[in-house]
């Protein structure tokens, strides 16, 4: 592929909807072609899936049915959108991506790794991120950040806002140890300071791969 892929992904109300929205403007500010998306998400069907996975309508969905539907979500959002656009040769920033399934499917939900990794693998036809951020913070600090968004946007918590302290504990372990497993592509960055702050640091990690990589070749 001749675009770049970077990933944000982290607990609830870390951070990363503001740092890829921040990302995605310096970007283009320095001439760059970025496409900004999220997961689940990005496309028409794919947001479709996203209100069923997120509706509190469905929270007996079982754990088979939930990982089946963010890898639903995904393959349209590769096909229609990621793939074409790394193609072109485009920056291309997505908020959480298949980390999240590993994450929360997998390490949090235990559904077996290697029967995931597979189907996913399959669904993103062997796409994968250069470069993630894995933003870290206390998970009282993030759900309290998410909450406090929601009443200023009159927004209701959704169905994986609603699990417990315990599980985004879970969820940050989880992000924790697949940083160990791929030190080369995941940098893990503090999210408990001020937002510029943070930015600069992404910033710098992205600017110094850009180079190296000598992109755009
Ligand atoms: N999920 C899954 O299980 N499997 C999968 O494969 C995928 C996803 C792809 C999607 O939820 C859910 O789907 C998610 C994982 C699961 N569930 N959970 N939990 P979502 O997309 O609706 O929400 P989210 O991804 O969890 O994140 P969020 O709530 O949108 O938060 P965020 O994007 O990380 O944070 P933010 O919106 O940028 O910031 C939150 C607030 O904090 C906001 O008011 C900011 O202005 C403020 N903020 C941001 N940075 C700072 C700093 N540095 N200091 C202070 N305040 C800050």
């Amino acid at each position: 592929m001749k675009g770049i892929f970077i990933t944000f992904e982290g607990i609830e109300g870390c951070g990363k909807t503001t740092q890829a929205h921040l990302l995605a403007g310096y970007l283009e500010e320095q001439g760059y072609k970025v496409l900004k998306t999220r997961e689940p998400g990005g496309t028409e069907i794919s947001e479709a899936v996203r209100e069923i996975l997120l509706s509190n309508d469905f929270v007996k969905m079982h754990p088979h049915t939930e990982v089946l539907l963010y890898l639903a979500s995904r393959a349209q959002h590769i096909s229609d959108k990621i793939k074409p656009a790394l193609e072109k040769g485009m920056i291309v920033i997505s908020d959480r991506f298949s980390d999240s399934t590993f994450v929360y499917q997998c390490y949090v939900r235990g559904i077996d790794y290697q029967i995931v990794e597979e189907m996913n693998s399959f669904t993103t036809e062997g796409i994968s991120p250069d470069i993630t951020f894995v933003l870290d913070l206390e998970p009282e600090e993030g759900l309290r950040r998410a909450v406090s968004r929601n009443q200023k946007h009159s927004r209701k918590e959704d169905r994986m806002e609603k699990e417990s302290l315990e599980f985004h504990q879970k969820v940050r372990e989880g992000y924790l140890k697949m940083a160990e497993r791929y030190p080369d592509r995941i940098h893990v960055i503090s999210s408990n300071r001020d937002k510029t702050e943070v930015q600069e640091e992404i910033k710098g990690i992205v600017g110094r791969i850009l180079s190296q990589r000598g992109f755009p070749g």
